[in-house]
């Protein structure tokens, strides 16, 4: 597990490796850092690294980006403050946690919300997607794109998953969100909130017995190998953003915030387009290395199963009921 003397320390290095770009640059020049989860040569830190270099290049080097991989700067949960707070300049983070964070984006983690990726994308890049954006920014996220981050579904070390009741008792490890923690009852497991980056020990050891994602990340933390059952019921289509600080971003002068959004822009289309390569390369690669798969065709009960998380979320937010409708009629 990664503990909090891992996370100091590489926190602290990175901080130094920051303070060492800056002294390279010239004196006038700003220096941005960018947060990323993933590792290189994941398609969300190839398109961040391209948004990085463009930025550096299309501000003849006033602003000096660079991005830190593999989460060095601090969790997904603890990032989202420090973005918010500047402490940290732009980042990519999963819409899951930002839930706790920003609590009208919540309503993005029901599962069986969307009913495809392609709607999922219609409605973040509409006017529903500019609301998500504007409550956000009322908490110093300036989101500036939408990345694609495909459909998750359970794996796990047991057995294949094709009914509920399959997942009795088992200990899943969910993102940080109690939305997951309810969906995960719901179905008669036990949820455990992780961080990703403990997630792969947590199995080895058989402190949880599965976890959830898309294919691309169970490929790249390596949990195929640790958890082979992997079964389709796509419970989750979550987007993902590329958003700065607004401390930052209010910081810009016009021509620069741009400069900003026009990369964004190309990063986002140059992510989901990779993103549609990798996941079935991913999927192929893992089922050549060990991985059990298996497409659940009646998602009827896992569907049905959510009716109590939905009726506690609609108790806790009257309000949102008339936008769950509205996405669903988003085609
Ligand atoms: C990946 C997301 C990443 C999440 C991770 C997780 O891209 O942002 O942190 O899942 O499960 O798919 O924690």
């Amino acid at each position: 597990m990664k503990t909090l003397r891992t996370i100091t320390h590489r926190t602290l290095l990175a901080a130094g490796l920051a303070v060492g770009l800056s002294v390279a640059a010239s004196a006038s020049a700003t220096t941005w850092r960018g947060w990323n989860i993933h590792s290189p040569g994941y398609p969300n830190s190839v398109a961040l690294k391209h948004f990085a270099q463009t930025i550096t290049k299309k501000t003849h080097g006033d602003i000096q980006a660079t991005v830190y991989n593999n989460a060095v700067l601090g969790d997904q949960t603890d990032a989202i403050q420090q973005v918010s707070n500047g402490a940290i300049n732009f980042a990519n983070f999963n819409m899951s946690p930002m839930g706790q964070y920003v609590p009208k984006t919540d309503i993005l983690s029901l599962p069986y919300l969307f009913n495809s990726v392609k709607q999922m994308h219609h409605v973040m890049d509409g006017p529903i997607g500019d609301q998500f954006a504007a409550d956000m920014k009322k908490k110093g996220l300036v989101v500036l794109s939408w990345f694609d981050s495909g459909a998750r579904s359970f794996y796990n070390s047991k057995h294949p998953i094709t009914k509920p009741s399959d997942l009795k008792g088992m200990k899943i490890r969910v993102q940080d969100n109690d939305l997951y923690v309810d969906m995960v009852e719901a179905l008669g497991g036990n949820a455990t909130p992780m961080p990703f980056s403990d997630v792969y020990q947590a199995l080895k050891n058989g402190v949880i017995d599965g976890a959830e994602n898309n294919y691309p990340s169970y490929k790249e933390t390596n949990h195929y190998e640790v958890a082979k059952y992997y079964s389709e019921d796509d419970h989750l289509i979550i987007p993902e953003c590329l958003c700065i600080s607004k401390i930052s971003w209010d910081a810009l002068s016009a021509k620069d915030q741009k400069i900003v959004r026009q990369a964004a822009v190309a990063a986002a289309k140059e992510q989901r387009r990779l993103w549609a390569k990798d996941s079935r390369e991913a999927k192929k690669y893992v089922a050549n290395h060990g991985a059990k798969i298996n497409k659940i065709k009646n998602l009827k009960p896992f569907q049905d199963a959510m009716k109590p998380v939905y009726a506690k979320f609609y108790k806790a937010h009257p309000d949102q009921k008339a936008l769950v409708q509205k996405i669903r009629n988003t085609q």
